[in-house]
């Protein structure tokens, strides 16, 4: 079928279902042709929460799916396909979780967005990259645990003045694996180019860039600057949206490891399959979901502040 026939075939399911596709930044480019709303974790996050629409296509991970559903448990929530797993959710499930906790007793949770449904339920509250500074500052304690991405718990320890963030040992391998030398190595073939890095990376990484952010921070800095070139260190998703939506600036990808393959799992015939024939169905446990519903939606009220 040709692209534009798939497109028009998708509207008319999603208007005959009251259907709407949310389409994260690390999707393949043409997910953005049919979706409603496209964006990060927390964007998302927010449209899944106050959508009208009865059933909502998740182009994106597990569990985003599982927060989509978990803020608005009476729609039909779908993911094309079970296996878009997220590597770093994966690192902690409740027990670990469960075990971390009973080292540090009386510490308040904060869990980064990138995780299982049950280990938000056991969480104080959760944080995307966009809010992490922000949601660990709002709790006003001396000491917080952050599960699961240890890169991004302790950037934000290097953000705020007299916290302690204390992290567990998990990380995106996608951004784990960039190194020092990766950044270097761009630097020499583009010195002119400002460095933009994901605080998912390590904190040697980190070290060396000229802004660091969240995908949709790093794209709204890329807009403001004056600077022509840029480096970016994330996934590809970001660079394929600059490269589309910022013509007269130039963008260079850090390696060609930079692809998460789960983000990469769709192209418009699996959204159009799982509209058709609503698969596959993503459900949470209301015991669990209401204590992650708690967590999340904490974290919306700091982020609104
Ligand atoms: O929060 C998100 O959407 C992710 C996974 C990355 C980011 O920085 O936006
Ligand atoms: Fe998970 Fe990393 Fe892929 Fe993001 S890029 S979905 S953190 S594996």
């Amino acid at each position: 079928m040709e692209q534009k026939d798939l497109i028009s075939k998708i509207n008319n399911l999603k208007k005959e279902k009251n259907a709407i596709v949310l389409a994260h930044t690390y999707q393949n480019l043409e997910i953005d042709e049919i979706a409603d709303f496209s964006g990060d974790s927390l964007y998302l996050s927010r449209q899944a929460a106050k959508t009208d629409a009865d059933v909502i296509v998740f182009a994106g991970v597990y569990f985003m799916a599982e927060t989509a559903k978990i803020l608005s448990p009476q729609k039909k929530v779908l993911l094309p396909s079970l296996s878009a797993g997220c590597d770093m959710a994966d690192k902690i499930n409740l027990l670990q979780l469960r075990d971390f906790k009973s080292k540090y007793p009386d510490i308040p949770v904060v869990c980064y967005v990138n995780s299982a449904a049950e280990v938000k339920s056991e969480s104080d509250i959760c944080c995307t990259s966009a809010n992490a500074v922000n949601v660990v500052k709002s709790l006003n304690s001396p000491k917080v645990l952050f599960v699961p991405d240890k890169n991004l718990g302790s950037y934000v320890e290097s953000q705020l003045d007299g916290v302690e963030v204390i992290t567990y040992p998990g990380y995106c391998p996608i951004h784990h694996n960039i190194t020092v030398g990766d950044i270097k190595r761009q630097k020499i073939l583009h010195p002119d180019a400002g460095i933009m890095i994901h605080p998912e990376c390590t904190k040697e990484v980190t070290a060396l860039a000229d802004f660091v952010g969240s995908t949709t921070a790093i794209i709204k800095a890329v807009k403001e600057s004056s600077l022509k070139k840029f480096i970016i260190v994330t996934e590809k998703g970001v660079v394929d949206r600059l490269r589309r939506d910022c013509q007269d600036k130039e963008f260079v990808l850090i390696n060609d490891n930079a692809v998460c393959k789960s983000m990469k799992l769709f192209h418009l015939e699996d959204i159009y399959r799982s509209l058709l024939n609503n698969e596959y169905e993503v459900n949470v446990d209301e015991t669990i979901a209401q204590k992650a519903r708690f967590a999340i939606n904490r974290m919306i009220n700091v982020n609104a502040n």
